[in-house]
């Protein structure tokens, strides 16, 4: 890069960056501060030595401020020195996508622009994570290292070159940099088609017996689906709803769960319901599985799926192991012990999947929070688990439903909800956390009503890989039949809190399969509301999501 191209401007630190769960989110306005993504992208880029010369991968799930903040994010780039940047047309990408591209092309690491499944538009949230080499999150020995850069940060980088025009296939140079864009789909569905037996869906497909509705919730995962899905696998035109990505999503929260996916839910609870339905959220990386008038849990879909893997080409080899994060109901846990296979326990958050896949410790990994995967990327795969589901029927030809009924009558069924307070006072929140927190040692051991407590504690977890310590993962409360309650409070939030109280009920009695979700609950959502006082300290008398 010729000298003067870059310049160098002063800056001073926001106090606000330090990353979540699940990188950097913020309202949109918060993003549009002068400097304020320059200098959490300085922060990031002056963590990473070596990148000179090397490729890194950039897009996003095309929210409101993604276009603007892929050409600010490119000039840095060049002024970095990065060789090469690879970015998807118009500035789109999933996040899966991102995964397989650092990965098939050996890069760097990449920068996705996403708040995934929070609102977006101008009044709404803006998102960035960095994923390293390994095509995952960037552990939290890298985030800590980038929040205490943006504290101390003076100066940050820019070429002086001209915007790139990200809807023209094909490279561009900006300085010595070259920018290659290029189609966003190709790559992943190539990998997703040699993964699962696409000829035997496309049957199934055809013959017509067999109908489903994919929902993209006017998110990232449109092109991906109508490509895949409409395209490739010959479901008929119309089959994905909401396919074309909004700045907006619609006005929509992208969000695949029965509360936000309403459109997909109704047409699933219709009379007249395809077999199958799903959706994703805002950067494709989470799914709901449904099927006519039957909703599947994320918890029993990824036991299901690790239950069924020798049906799918890419799995036939059998699983080396499974992992889920520690809220996730314990169902995969049943089929690890029938597989003879380990199963590990994570804290919440995707980068904590990385170093188990990279060891070769797991194939399949997921977490309650609509988000499953395996070692095909480092990150959560809506439309895989969609496909995963599509590759299991197309051999099985049961329905959904007979399916998951079938998977319970042999491992047990565990009722599982998870009830969410969002916009909570942040001070409430965490008062009612630290009190639980001093409560733990004197519940252990005590009876409440009818459960007697044998476990109380906080979650931590060391890395079994790179014995990395990571503590204040959630509290919970075990009790002698098996039955859980997790509380933690949500890290991926841009304003007040989210208190997540996580449930869970373990019956192996086929007979009583049947029973409403949260009426099989209803005891431990009452020890769970008493032990926290939420409606004595907050004065709610229900959460705002059940999921
Ligand atoms: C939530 C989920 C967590 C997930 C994370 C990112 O985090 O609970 O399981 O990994 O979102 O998913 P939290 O801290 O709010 O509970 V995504 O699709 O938003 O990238
Ligand atoms: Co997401």
């Amino acid at each position: 890069m010729v000298r003067k191209m870059i310049r160098t401007v002063a800056t001073t630190p926001f106090d606000d960056q330090r990353p979540g769960t699940s990188g950097l989110r913020k309202k949109v306005s918060v993003f549009q501060q002068p400097h304020y993504l320059e200098n959490f992208v300085q922060a990031l880029f002056d963590t990473l030595p070596g990148a000179r010369g090397k490729t890194l991968v950039l897009g996003g799930d095309g929210r409101y401020y993604n276009d603007r903040a892929i050409q600010v994010i490119l000039k840095m780039a060049a002024a970095k020195g990065f060789g090469k940047v690879l970015v998807g047309r118009d500035g789109l990408l999933s996040t899966p996508a991102v995964s397989c591209l650092i990965r098939k092309y050996r890069a760097f690491g990449g920068i996705i622009l996403s708040a995934s499944h929070n609102p977006g538009g101008p009044d709404g949230d803006f998102g960035i994570k960095y994923n390293t080499g390994n095509g995952g999150p960037a552990p939290e020995k890298l985030t800590d290292q980038v929040y205490r850069n943006t504290r101390e940060i003076t100066r940050y980088l820019i070429a002086d070159v001209p915007d790139v025009p990200l809807g023209r296939l094909g490279n561009h140079a900006l300085g010595d940099m070259v920018v290659s864009i290029i189609d966003p789909v190709a790559d992943y569905a190539g990998l997703m088609e040699s993964l699962f037996d696409f000829d035997r869906i496309r049957d199934l497909l055809e013959e017509g017996v067999f109908t489903l509705c994919y929902d993209a919730m006017h998110a990232i995962t449109g092109p991906y689906a109508h490509a895949i899905l409409e395209d490739r696998l010959g479901a008929p035109p119309g089959t994905v709803i909401n396919g074309t990505p909004l700045p907006d999503f619609g006005g929509g929260h992208p969000d695949p769960n029965l509360t936000y996916a309403r459109e997909l839910v109704e047409i699933m609870n219709a009379l007249s319901a395809p077999d199958f339905g799903a959706a994703s959220d805002g950067d494709g990386d989470r799914n709901m599985i449904l099927g006519k008038r039957f909703f599947v849990t994320p918890s029993d879909s990824l036991a299901i799926l690790a239950a069924n893997a020798a049906l799918a080409p890419g799995y036939r080899e059998g699983l080396k192991g499974v992992a889920r994060s520690m809220p996730t109901s314990r169902a995969v846990d049943q089929v690890a012990a029938s597989l003879g296979i380990p199963c590990y326990e994570t804290p919440t958050g995707w980068k904590f999947f990385g170093n188990l896949l990279d060891a070769g410790k797991i194939t399949l990994c997921g977490e309650e929070s609509f988000g499953s995967g395996s070692d095909h990327l480092r990150e959560k795969d809506g439309l895989w688990a969609v496909l995963f589901w599509l590759n299991i029927i197309a051999h099985r030809r049961l329905s959904v439903e007979q399916i998951t009924r079938e998977h319970w009558q042999r491992h047990g069924r565990h009722f599982y909800s998870r009830h969410d307070y969002e916009g909570m006072d942040t001070h409430i929140a965490m008062e009612i956390l630290a009190d639980l927190r001093d409560r733990l040692p004197r519940l252990k051991g005590r009876r409440i009503g009818d459960h007697g407590v044998v476990l109380s504690d906080e979650f931590s977890y060391t890395d079994p890989v790179d014995g990395s310590v990571s503590e204040h993962q959630g509290i919970r409360i075990g009790f002698e039949d098996g039955a859980r309650i997790v509380f933690r409070l949500s890290g991926t939030g841009t304003s007040a809190a989210t208190l997540r109280i996580y449930l869970e009920k373990y019956e192996p009695d086929p007979a009583r399969h049947d029973q409403d979700t949260q009426a099989a609950l209803a005891d431990l959502i009452r020890i769970a509301n008493e032990l926290s006082g939420i409606l004595a300290r907050t004065g709610r008398g229900g959460p705002t999501v059940i999921t």
